[in-house]
């Protein structure tokens, strides 16, 4: 069964029918986040952990120029195995490949996209994009924040990676409108650490907050996204004065050897990887099932308020 422009699995179709919760997952993080096959194990353990919520997974790829909402398991198999040969499709890359019929793993921004178009509120991964440091001079800003502007999609994550400057990156979120919101916690988490110094607009206690909070924004028309920061379960945080240093040394290494654009997170998240000696990996896989738990309780709760 299909909509107009997304070709949706059986299942997800069924599940919107029938207003059930539906979570959508993206492929960024699998192409191009982790190594095979921890990124293969990865991405049917998250979609076990949102079955498991009460909630439908919706895995979003473009696949031969189309787009899609809820892949088999060969296709993940194939987006885990190809890795970095699969483009990385952010919102300005989606005409290309539509057009040229080829296959893109999909980030926060062109996830989002391809979500609503589906009809799906909301989305679980690990980190958004962000306003990168330096940002002032380089104007690397990610085109996930402009997403989070304007396509109303929640988006649960472990806050953003301190290879970002949070505090500009936050600051660009209040310009655009976009509620940051801390699940059972006042202070945005940086990914692999619960606490970062800086504050979210407001804590949620529930799954059910989140809900009314969505419900106020759409329903009002509101337009745009939602953030939902979950942090990282304590045991498998990491220590934030490590993971500064780790990334400084990243940054420096980037710099010097010129990398610049959209290979600048793949880079970075990548000699995070290496210098923390891979434990970060573990953390990251237990930070998005954490998330996926969290986004098909969210999803739950919002499609109950739907009904009524
Ligand atoms: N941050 C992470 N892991 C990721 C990404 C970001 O901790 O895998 C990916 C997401 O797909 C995100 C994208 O949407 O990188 C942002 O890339 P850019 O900064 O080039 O917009
Ligand atoms: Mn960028």
């Amino acid at each position: 069964m299909n909509n107009l422009k997304v070709q949706l699995s059986e299942e997800v179709a069924k599940a919107l029918k029938s207003g059930a919760p539906v979570v959508a997952l993206e492929s960024t993080i699998i192409s191009h986040g982790m190594p095979y096959p921890q990124n293969f194990e990865m991405a049917l353990a998250v979609e076990d952990k949102v079955r498991a919520h009460g909630a439908i997974p919706a895995t979003i790829a473009i696949i031969g120029g189309v787009l899609r909402a809820g892949l088999s398991r060969d296709e993940i198999e194939s987006f885990a195995k190809k890795g970095l040969q699969i483009t990385k499709v952010s919102r300005r890359d989606i005409p290309v490949i539509v057009a040229q019929k080829k296959d893109g793993a999909t980030t926060v921004a062109s996830t989002m996209i391809i979500a609503e178009l589906a009809g799906i509120s909301v989305f679980a991964t690990g980190g958004i994009g962000g306003v990168h440091r330096g940002a002032e001079t380089t104007m690397d800003i990610s085109a996930d924040l402009e997403e989070l502007a304007q396509t109303s999609v929640a988006v649960i994550c472990a806050g953003a990676k301190s290879i970002l400057d949070i505090g500009l990156t936050l600051e660009y979120l209040e310009t655009k409108g976009v509620p940051v919101l801390g699940y059972q916690t006042s202070e945005l988490p940086a990914f692999y650490t619960r606490e970062s110094g800086f504050k979210v607009d407001a804590k949620m206690d529930s799954a059910e907050q989140v809900a009314e909070v969505l419900r106020a924004k759409w329903d009002l028309g509101l337009k745009g996204g939602v953030i939902v920061a979950n942090p990282v379960p304590a045991q498998y945080s990491l220590d934030f004065k490590d993971m500064e240093r780790v990334i400084q040394n990243a940054l420096q290494e980037m710099d010097q050897k010129g990398i610049k654009g959209k290979d600048s997170t793949p880079f970075l998240l990548g000699k995070v990887k290496e210098l923390t000696a891979g434990k970060s990996l573990e953390t990251n896989i237990q930070l998005v099932l954490n998330n996926a738990q969290v986004a098909a309780e969210i999803a739950v709760a919002y499609a109950t308020h739907q009904k009524i």
